[in-house]
């Protein structure tokens, strides 16, 4: 059988949907992650998540063992490959499109022979020097942040004078390096990181102006679901934030600016709350 790690040359497919984002559903198999961390993290419940998400009508299933909420420590490799194997190779094996979330070269590697097709990687290529050539020889599409360091460290370099501006620079910037080294052109995917070393007011910004991000040339995911910048809405200065798992109502509505702006993509764990609200920016297009 093909490693389709170290194969090489072939194309990069990436999944489109004609009329609306492609939905990326969440299953972070860990035990801290902010948005759904320990729910998924015995074997048995993130493959029952994963088959959920596929039957909710989530076209892409994003897994990770790695939390990336402000402040994590990093698991070691050995243990991220354990937590997101055996989801990927059973889902994978029912005909998922799976996407591993992760910013180590053995774990993409690993992932892509045990059966993912992408590699969705928050650092864009930073984190490990080694994963870029992972990506290039396999040939998968590959999704690349907007990153300015790990979790530990990154809330301080949250530090912009025009974080539209800049997001687009070094987002352009990665892209450049990234082709260079020989990433698939088709496949390459750009975020502007959402809560990665942003704060509301940035995340706010970035959502205002997709538009400006999508002029880079290169499909666009945006991933806002449930993170803490939504949790605040509507809570007075100083208010308890609203949990993780009431923030969904919102982050449909992330998905709709997001389809209105044209994006390729939504990454969220409400795959139901997302679908509809697509299916209304699509029923109005078609009536308009
Ligand atoms: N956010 C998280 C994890 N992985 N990947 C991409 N491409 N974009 C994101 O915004 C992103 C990501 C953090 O959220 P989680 O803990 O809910 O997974």
């Amino acid at each position: 059988m093909t490693d389709p790690s170290t194969s090489g040359g072939a194309a990069a497919v990436l999944p489109h949907v004609e009329g609306r984002p492609v939905v990326m559903g969440v299953v972070n198999v860990t035990p801290d992650s902010f948005s759904d961390g320990g729910e998924w993290f015995e074997p048995q419940a993130a493959v029952d998540h994963g088959r959920l998400l596929m039957a909710q009508g989530a076209d892409i299933i994003d897994v990770g063992g790695e939390s990336t909420r402000p402040g994590a420590e990093r698991p070691s490799a050995q243990e991220e490959l354990r937590r997101v194997l055996p989801l990927i190779e059973v889902i994978a094996a029912e005909g998922a499109t799976v996407s591993v979330d992760t910013m180590r070269a053995v774990v993409a590697s690993r992932a892509l022979a045990a059966g993912a097709s992408i590699v969705n990687d928050v650092s864009g290529g930073l984190a490990d020097p080694d994963m870029v050539r992972v990506v290039a020889q396999a040939g998968v599409p590959f999704v690349a942040m907007h990153w300015r360091g790990h979790s530990v460290e990154m809330q301080g370099r949250a530090v912009y004078d025009d974080v539209v501006a800049e997001v687009c620079a070094q987002l352009a910037a990665r892209r450049d390096a990234l082709l260079a080294a020989g990433v698939a052109p088709d496949g390459l995917v750009l975020d502007p990181g959402l809560g990665f070393a942003k704060l509301a007011e940035h995340n706010w910004s970035i959502l205002a102006r997709l538009d400006v991000l999508q002029q880079l040339g290169h499909p666009v995911l945006v991933g806002a679901s449930r993170k803490s910048f939504l949790g605040r809405l509507g809570v007075p200065e100083g208010g308890v934030p609203r949990p993780p798992a009431e923030r969904d109502a919102a982050t449909a509505a992330t998905s709709v600016i997001a389809s209105l702006a044209g994006v390729w993509g939504v990454r969220v764990h409400d795959v139901p709350a997302t679908r509809d609200a697509l299916a209304v920016v699509s029923a109005v297009r078609e009536h308009s």
